[in-house]
């Protein structure tokens, strides 16, 4: 079956390409005085047991600004006089020994080949070379707390009070973060970025593709999550963008629910929240389906209204629109829809709002910008006001409803408890209206009910 729908899958795109990274790299530096010192850290490496590391991955802005993926690599940026800047990176240097056991390393010489940066480093001479640049510089521009060694020697040059400071004025008074500026800079997508995106969002529309067709009676969580997340590193995936989701019966109705232990019963609603990530891009998506392969009717009530809401939010994402419009569509849609059901017996305007009845059933918001992070960077409400939709911008709509019979602290009519809906696309706003990246993904329940279970 993997290998049927892997053959769904279009061509690879290429990647981000040096011209591009340079373009984000000018950008940014653009921004800085010639008198400051860009210092890009990745992420440290997380212990898992004993000797046992967790999966490295690169920090979403080392991979945004150069590409480069090892567990070692500080990027950094100096103006230099009549030359303008110089982007730097201190990298592990090449040791056949390490190789051996770990992997193959680029070194010094596989950096400044093959990423796009003008001179490479050795890590060991980090203190030294590094040391000698912040004298050289008035202020830090660096994320810290991300790598212990450089937070030391900024914290050290800006204490500083040695001599040539004293006479010369020479070193660092000060760090600002570089975060604002980048995270306005990723908030917009390339054609490449969106690209990747799209290829990431057709492995995880057919990773669901692939755990309808199993899905039956008396099945583990676990089974579907095994097929899903199988299915990413089958079509070449990096893996999970975030840890799958697989709940069935009221376990669809915890919204981070993610032990995925519980047997499927006959009759129950499962909701699948998993999506891949390919070349530091995240997927995105949510399902929701019974997983003997018919909906009830009051499953397909509940089921037809959240997907109205859902349809209804992505029309709103057209340029000029503020990043609210969609999550107001489907606040007011849905309570609509359960004030007409009896489930909330209240007013539209009792239902609505932050403290409003909807927020009972309903109380996550409809979207985050996705990207290099499942939850992206980008400012919603930047000054106050809610941003305003351009193209480029690639945002979740995923409204849902749950009706956790087993809460203590609200009542529901046993016929919806254990009803636990979401349905999430990735949407990429563009100036001819919205394109869903994720529209592979059924979601129509006539296309849902003819999939489900149609590979046992
Ligand atoms: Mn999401």
């Amino acid at each position: 079956m993997f290998a049927d729908l892997v053959s769904q899958l279009a061509d690879a795109p290429e990647g981000i390409c040096d011209a591009e990274y340079k373009e984000r790299q000018s950008r940014l530096l653009s921004q800085l005085a010639p008198s400051d010192l860009l210092i890009i850290c990745t992420n440290p490496v997380a212990k898992r047991s004993n000797d046992v590391n967790h999966p490295f991955r690169g920090s979403s802005d080392m991979l945004y600004l150069c590409g480069w993926e090892e567990e070692k690599g500080v990027l950094i940026a100096r103006h230099v006089k009549g030359e303008g800047w110089s982007v730097e990176l201190f990298v592990e240097p090449r040791n056949v020994l390490m190789e051996v056991w770990n992997g193959r390393l680029h070194g010094l010489e596989g950096a400044e080949e093959k990423y796009p940066i003008d001179k490479a480093h050795s890590y060991n001479e980090m203190a030294e070379i590094l040391g000698d640049y912040l004298l050289n510089s008035k202020r830090v521009v660096l994320r810290n707390r991300v790598n212990e060694e450089v937070d030391k020697l900024v914290d050290a040059a800006i204490s500083d009070n040695s001599r040539p400071r004293q006479q010369f004025g020479l070193g660092p008074t000060s760090i600002t973060s570089p975060s604002p500026m980048l995270a306005e800079l990723r908030l917009r997508k390339s054609p490449a970025e969106i690209a990747l995106l799209r290829h990431a969002s057709d492995i995880s529309s057919l990773a669901h593709i692939a755990a309808m067709k199993v899905a039956k009676a008396d099945i583990g969580e676990w089974q579907i999550q095994a097929t899903i997340e199988g299915f990413f590193r089958f079509a070449k995936g990096s893996g999970w963008a975030y840890p799958s989701i697989v709940g069935c019966g009221d376990n669809a109705t915890i919204l981070h629910y993610s032990s995925n232990n519980m047997t499927c019963r006959d009759g129950e609603v499962i909701l699948i929240d998993a999506a891949a990530e390919y070349c530091g891009y995240a997927s995105d998506i949510t399902r929701s389906w019974p997983i003997n392969g018919e909906f009830s009717p009051d499953q397909k009530k509940i089921y037809t209204l959240v997907l109205a809401a859902q349809k209804a939010a992505i029309a709103e994402c057209v340029v000029g629109n503020l990043f609210t419009a969609p999550h107001d569509k489907v606040c007011e849609i849905m309570a609509e829809g359960l004030i007409e059901m009896g489930i909330l017996q209240c007013s539209l305007e009792d239902a609505l709002g932050p403290e409003g009845e909807l927020r009972q059933w309903y109380m996550h918001n409809t979207s985050h910008w996705i990207g290099l992070d499942v939850h992206d960077v980008g400012v919603y409400r930047p000054d106050g006001e809610a941003r305003k939709f351009e193209a480029g911008m690639v945002l979740t709509i995923e409204p849902g409803l749950y009706f956790g019979g087993w809460r203590p602290d609200v009542e529901i009519e046993d016929r919806w408890s254990g009803i636990g809906i979401r349905i999430e696309d990735d949407v990429l706003i563009t100036d001819e209206g919205p394109d869903v990246l994720t529209a592979k993904c059924p979601k129509e329940i006539s296309e849902l009910e003819k999939i489900i279970g149609s590979d046992n």
